[in-house]
C-alpha cells in the first residue's frame, strides 16, 4: 500500500503548527488573572560547579523582576470555580502555556499541536472544576522546553480558600511542595533552537542521560537542608505533600519512619462524599511511592513522634529500571518534627 504525507496533519499538527495571538473567544470578566513571560534564562550552578541553563516563566506583574530569577516558575494558585485568566506574553520565539489537568476547551488548553503557539500574546480562559495538585507547562516541543523547564505549580484550592485540599476534604497545617526533575545537560546544546527536532530530524531526544537530580529547583545533595525542600512541622500537624513528577523517570519515593495518607490523585480527590466508592490509599512508611512523568499525589502525613525523617527519591531510566546515572539518581531530604 502506498501512503502519502498528509501536508495539512503533518505541517499544521507536527512541524509548522500555526502562530496567532487571537483574542480569547467568549472572553468573560475573570476572577482572577496571571500574566507569565518566557521563556526567561536562568543559571543554575550545581554542586559539582557546572551551571545548567533553564528557562523560566517570569510574572510579568512582578515588579522586583524576582520572578526571573524563580524556578521551577511562580505557582498559579486559583480557588475552585473561579474564572481564570492566564495570559502568556512569548519573550522570545513561540511558547503556549499548557494547564495540565484543567481540561479545558482546545481552543484555550494550550496545545500548540491542535491549536496554535503564541509569538505575542494569548489570554487562556477556564474554570477549575476539581481542588487539588496541577502544574503548568510550555506546551511548544515539548519534550525539550519542559526539559528546559518551562513549568510551574498550578494549585486549585477549594471556594473556601487554603487549609484543606478540597472541600470536604483533609485540612492541612504545613504545606510542601515537590517538583522532582532530572536534568541531562547535554541537551542544553539543543536550546539554540526552540524548534530542534520538531520537523522529523534527529536531535537526539532518544538519548537521555540525566546527570542532576532535582526538587523544586535544588539539585541533590543540597535537597538535605534547603528550606525550598525540607519540611518542618510539629507533632500532631497535618503536613501535605504536593508531589510532582516533573522528570522524564520513573521516580519513587520512601517516606522513613512516617505513614503517609494519598487524598488525590492527579487533581481528583480519593475520598469525596460524592464519591463514596472512591478510598483513599495508606502508603506504610517505607513503601515506595512510584509515579511517572506529570503525575501528581496529594499526601498527608500526621507525626506522632519527633524526629528526623529521611525522605528518598529514586529516578529510575523508564525502559531499564536501574537508577539513573549509575545508581547516583536520586534526592535526599529530610522531614523535621519537633514536639
Ligand atoms: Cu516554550
Amino acid at each position: 500500500m502506498v501512503t502519502t504525507r498528509d501536508p495539512v496533519l503533518f505541517d499544521q499538527f507536527g512541524c509548522n503548527v500555526i502562530k496567532i495571538n487571537p483574542p480569547t473567544p467568549d472572553r468573560l470578566p475573570p476572577n482572577i488573572s496571571f500574566a507569565r513571560q518566557g521563556a526567561n534564562e536562568i543559571d543554575v550552578m550545581m554542586p559539582d560547579g557546572q551551571t545548567v541553563r533553564f528557562w523560566t516563566f517570569r510574572d510579568k506583574n512582578d515588579d522586583n523582576n524576582a520572578t526571573a530569577r524563580q524556578w521551577p516558575a511562580k505557582p498559579i494558585r486559583v480557588r475552585q470555580g473561579q474564572l481564570v485568566h492566564s495570559t502568556i506574553h512569548a519573550q522570545k520565539n513561540s511558547h503556549t502555556i499548557h494547564h495540565h489537568g484543567m481540561n479545558s476547551s482546545t481552543f484555550n488548553d494550550g496545545v500548540g499541536h491542535v491549536s496554535f503557539e503564541v509569538t505575542g500574546q494569548y489570554t487562556y480562559q477556564f474554570r477549575p472544576q476539581s481542588a487539588g495538585t496541577y502544574f503548568y507547562h510550555c506546551h511548544k516541543n515539548t519534550v525539550l522546553h519542559f526539559e528546559m523547564g518551562m513549568y510551574g505549580f498550578l494549585i486549585v484550592d477549594p471556594p473556601t480558600g487554603r487549609g484543606r485540599l478540597y472541600e470536604g476534604g483533609p485540612r492541612y497545617d504545613v504545606e510542601a511542595l515537590w517538583a522532582f526533575d532530572d536534568v541531562d545537560p547535554n541537551w542544553r546544546r539543543l536550546e539554540i533552537s526552540h524548534q530542534s527536532g520538531l520537523c522529523g530530524e534527529d536531535a537526539g531526544f532518544n538519548i537521555f542521560e540525566p546527570k542532576y537530580f532535582m526538587c523544586s529547583g535544588v539539585p541533590n545533595p543540597l535537597t538535605k537542608t534547603d528550606p525550598r525542600v525540607v519540611v518542618n512541622a510539629k507533632v500532631g500537624q497535618r503536613i501535605l505533600i504536593r508531589h510532582l513528577n516533573a522528570s522524564y523517570s520513573i521516580i519513587s519515593t520512601r517516606f522513613t519512619g512516617l505513614d503517609a495518607t494519598i487524598y488525590s490523585v492527579d487533581g481528583r480527590p480519593l475520598s469525596h462524599p460524592t464519591r463514596p466508592w472512591s478510598v483513599p490509599i495508606q502508603v506504610a512508611a517505607g513503601t515506595p511511592l512510584e509515579t511517572c512523568t506529570a503525575q501528581r499525589r496529594d499526601l498527608i502525613i500526621t507525626p506522632t513522634r519527633p524526629g528526623i525523617y529521611p525522605v528518598i527519591t529514586e529516578f529510575r531510566d523508564w525502559q531499564t529500571g536501574l537508577i539513573q546515572d549509575g545508581g547516583r539518581g536520586i534526592v535526599e531530604t529530610f522531614i523535621n518534627v519537633t514536639a
